[in-house]
């Protein structure tokens, strides 16, 4: 049993070894030499390896020899998939958490670099906006949170969850080849029902963004009876809508890329114009009937256009034009969920 933080290191250390070399057989004397510690260490941590699922042949004199890698993220295995410069660099992976955004708060507030990533197999209490939940069962979906700090006031940040929503939408394109959608402010949209949710928190100065806590929510691999009733109608996971499982670490890696791509593009020209443009041609709200409903505001109009601070633009029916910024509404098309 690995318990102490020097044992998850040199777990770690040992997978990263075997990794790297697992064309061949690898000498438990050779990995002992290497990290100082004794065969029967090394034989220990490879024990424990094995039963967390990864496949380690093992062959009297020639040694260890890595053949697969469980379905379950882990730091290492993870960390080799994701081949950013920034985003995802730093890493931490949970087996469960109360909600990954909470740990990353806590890691920013602490100094964490801009682009670490919090991620977890499961979260106890995933929330999305306004205090609603978000259900994230245990490996089947992408539970996980990101840190950035963009030199902005802080009423643009909508401008970053719409930055993220559109990396996701290409990202998830990629994955499946599928049309994917994105329902203002945060929601990206197969077949008319949400695949993924985006839940942007932020600490800030009158004057300045700290830093924004990105979470993530990705249904990968869920099957119809994994959500709950209430959102079997509106929810949908990619596994569902391509008929295949998908490897979650390719997926991570994906996003990873175009929230980089997107983003340091943006943080470099602060183009946003060209952004919105993308925003528009794959939004599922624009020019459609919607229903406004909000804290103190509940009402029917028209998506016009999206302002440049990320907000929605809506005709009313006395033809009037109502600002509606993101965070204090939900927008529900008149014939349904989009
Ligand atoms: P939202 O407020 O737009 O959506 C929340 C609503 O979506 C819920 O009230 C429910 O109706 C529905 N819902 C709940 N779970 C799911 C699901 N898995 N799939 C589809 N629909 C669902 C959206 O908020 C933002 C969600 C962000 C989630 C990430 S996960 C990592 C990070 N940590 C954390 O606590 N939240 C974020």
């Amino acid at each position: 049993m690995i318990n102490s933080q020097g044992e998850k290191d040199m777990r770690d250390k040992i997978l990263e070894i075997l990794m790297n070399n697992s064309n061949d057989f690898l000498s438990g004397e050779v990995i002992s030499t290497q990290l100082g510690i004794t065969r029967a260490a090394v034989w220990k941590h490879i024990k424990s390896l094995q039963g967390e699922g990864f496949e380690i042949e093992s062959k009297s004199r020639l040694g260890y020899r890595l053949m697969a890698i469980p379905e379950s993220l882990d730091q290492v295995t993870l960390r080799e998939a994701i081949k950013t410069k920034v985003m995802g660099k730093n890493l931490e992976v949970h087996q469960t958490i109360d909600s990954t955004n909470n740990r990353a708060r806590d890691l920013a507030l602490e100094g964490a670099d801009e682009g670490t990533l919090v991620i977890s197999e499961t979260q106890s209490m995933g929330r999305g906006r306004l205090g609603r939940d978000w259900i994230s069962p245990k490996g089947k979906g992408i539970w996980m949170s990101l840190i950035l700090k963009p030199d902005l006031p802080p009423d643009q940040a909508p401008r970053i969850t719409a930055i993220v929503a559109v990396a996701l939408r290409k990202a998830l394109n990629k994955a499946t080849g599928l049309d994917v959608g994105i329902k203002w402010p945060n929601d990206i949209i197969i077949n008319a029902k949400k695949v993924c949710g985006i839940l942007t928190e932020i600490q800030a100065d009158i004057d300045r963004i700290h830093y924004l806590v990105v979470g993530i929510g990705i249904n990968v691999n869920m099957l119809a009876d994994d959500f709950p009733p209430e959102i079997a109608s509106t929810a949908t996971s990619l596994r569902i809508a391509m008929n295949a499982w998908l490897d979650r670490r390719w997926i991570i890696a994906l996003v990873m890329e175009e929230i980089e791509d997107i983003y340091l593009k943006y943080t470099k020209n602060k183009d946003f114009r060209r952004l919105l443009d993308q925003y528009r041609e794959y939004s599922v709200t624009l020019n459609k009937s919607v229903r406004v409903i909000g804290r103190d505001m509940n009402f029917e109009g028209f998506a016009l256009d999206f302002d440049t601070d990320g907000s929605l633009l809506v005709k009313r029916e006395d033809g009037s034009i109502t600002k509606v910024l993101s965070g204090d509404v939900s927008v529900r098309g008149e014939d349904g969920y989009v």
